[in-house]
């Protein structure tokens, strides 16, 4: 059997919902610092695994508030250990490798960037594509997709991108964001790469409003979401 499919096996046998797999170079176009090769510079390929948070803690926001938070560090928890496991595997096969974590420490409030991009890794392994939320979604769990990578030196082979959005532009996201963080988002989304939506408001509403309970309510109130 080939590398690519026994490794997307042992993983959805470890429990991941969905493995995809892209060359390094899908990220390039990402900033300096921002790219797999500022990492691991003989990258040849990255893996992008995606375990699906549950309907009841995201369809009941934001009673479930508290239930959302312990879903989130649950998930967060699975996907480091999915990550690990996968880059283990690949390193046992001859090829170095780095899981980047589920929950990227987010640094200051100025930076609001990890190492690297789960969600541009994610559309470009085939597992989702951008909605108005911002968030990777695809039409079999919406948003509730969570996300973790592996860059590595295996020569894996590729899956394509999706080609159909997921996304209906409903705009139930943008009106149910209670920091008004998804305004604007004419003419600045593109399904492939996201936008620039108001971050520092959507930071500011989870740390400050919240004290660092997670929001999740372009997540929730995304109709995708519900199935
Ligand atoms: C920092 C961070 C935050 C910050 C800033 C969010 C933001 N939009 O950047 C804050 C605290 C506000 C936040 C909030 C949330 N987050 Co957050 N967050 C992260 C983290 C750690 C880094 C995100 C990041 O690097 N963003 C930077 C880039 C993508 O955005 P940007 O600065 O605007 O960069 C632009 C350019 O640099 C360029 N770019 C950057 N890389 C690349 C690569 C390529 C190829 C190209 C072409 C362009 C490009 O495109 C961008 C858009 O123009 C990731 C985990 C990770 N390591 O990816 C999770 C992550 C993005 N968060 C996630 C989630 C779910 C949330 C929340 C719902 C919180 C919650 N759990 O309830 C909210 C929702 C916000 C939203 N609607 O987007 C999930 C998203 C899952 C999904 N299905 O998409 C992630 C992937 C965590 C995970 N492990 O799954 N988050």
């Amino acid at each position: 059997m080939d590398i690519t499919r026994e490794l997307k096996e042992y993983l959805q046998g470890l429990g991941a919902d969905l493995v995809g797999v892209a060359p390094a170079s899908a990220l390039s176009s990402a900033g300096e610092g921002f790219r797999p090769a500022d990492y691991l510079p003989a990258a040849r390929s990255i893996v992008s695994i995606a375990y699906a948070l549950n309907r009841g803690p995201v369809k009941n926001l934001p009673a479930s508030r508290n239930e959302y938070v312990l879903e989130f560090d649950c998930v967060n928890g699975f996907l480091k250990e999915l990550g690990y496991r996968g880059a283990r595997f690949l390193e046992t096969k001859g090829y170095d490798s780095l899981p980047f974590s589920p929950e990227a420490s987010i640094g200051d409030a100025s930076r609001l960037m990890g190492d690297l991009s789960h969600k541009h890794a994610a559309v470009a392994c085939g597992l989702g594509l951008f909605g108005l939320n911002n968030l990777v979604l695809n039409s079999r769990f919406g948003a509730r997709l969570r996300f973790c990578t592996i860059v590595t030196s295996a020569p894996l082979i590729p899956d394509e991108p999706l080609q159909d959005n997921p996304c209906t532009l409903c705009e139930d996201c943008v009106t149910a964001c209670p920091a008004q963080a998804l305004n604007g988002w004419r003419g600045a989304y593109s399904p492939e790469e996201g936008w620039r939506m108001d971050k520092e408001k959507c930071y500011h509403y989870i740390f400050v409003r919240l004290a660092g309970k997670r929001c999740g309510m372009c997540i929730g109130s995304c109709p995708q979401s519900q199935g």
